[in-house]
């Protein structure tokens, strides 16, 4: 599974924690210069310094900082991969109790957050000769549930801009992945639930939730495969979780 071409530069956001972190491993032990981006800026530092890669302030949130984040990426050389990560989940409410910050946080992390990076990145990943663009989404992409209206109608948003993507760039050499990873244990639920460990806790008792390693496994599978293979969509849950709304939990 190792890139051959250890020239290639792969960009990660999200990458401080979670599954943009395990992506970030995962693509440097491949081969890839590995460029991370978070707001947590000491926490991508030293994952760089450990993997060999380069870190950036990122807020995917803010124009300004996706301009300088890309412009720095782009003057070092070429950009072949670009995974976007960097989202989540903010509340659990019915939409009679919606909180309206929590639906514009959603919205602009992972719909427009989306957008801003993979729009401001393309024209490099065009120009590499052999792009790829994994986009993390969800199980919430592909159904709804109970109270969490935010989180489902914005990852069905940045799904629907991904998969756009496909037939807007046929005949340029780019690849489009979407991963929809369901139940995976990592500060995900902590942010949901805004700190509160019990209730993040909670989401995943009597259950084997997946790890980080397991998406930053596929993602690495799909980097790796020769230019003409691209890997559309690929849904993954625990063994114990049938659809975003419904688990079976051993008690
Ligand atoms: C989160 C997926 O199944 O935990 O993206 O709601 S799930």
């Amino acid at each position: 599974m190792a890139n051959t071409d250890a020239s290639k530069t792969a960009v990660v956001t999200g990458a401080s924690s979670g599954i943009g972190e395990a992506c970030a491993r995962t693509l440097a032990a491949q081969g890839f210069h590995v460029v991370l981006g978070a707001r947590r800026v000491e926490r991508i530092e030293a994952i760089a310094q450990e993997i060999g890669g380069t870190a950036h302030q990122l807020d995917v949130t803010d124009e300004a900082s996706v301009d300088a984040f890309v412009a720095a990426t782009t003057a070092a050389g070429p950009v072949h991969v670009l995974i976007n990560n960097a989202g989540g989940a903010k509340g659990f409410a019915p939409v009679l109790e919606a909180d309206l910050d929590d639906w514009r946080w959603m919205w602009e992390t992972n719909v427009l957050g989306t957008l801003r990076m993979t729009k401001s990145l393309l024209p490099a990943l065009i120009d590499s000769g052999d792009g790829l663009i994994v986009t993390v989404t969800s199980v919430a992409a592909l159904g709804h549930y109970d109270n969490g209206a935010g989180y489902t109608s914005a990852k069905h948003a940045q799904a629907l801009l991904h998969r756009t993507l496909r037939g807007e760039l046929l005949g340029k050499p780019v690849r489009l992945t979407e991963i929809c990873p369901g139940m995976v244990e990592t500060e995900f639920s902590l942010v949901r639930f805004d700190g509160d460990a019990q209730r993040a806790a909670d989401v995943y008792a009597g259950v084997t939730p997946l790890i980080a390693d397991d998406i930053a496994e596929i993602v690495g599978f799909v980097a790796t495969r020769p230019p003409h293979v691209n890997l559309d969509q690929i849904i993954v849950k625990p063994r114990d979780q049938a659809d975003a709304g419904r688990v079976h939990r051993q008690h």
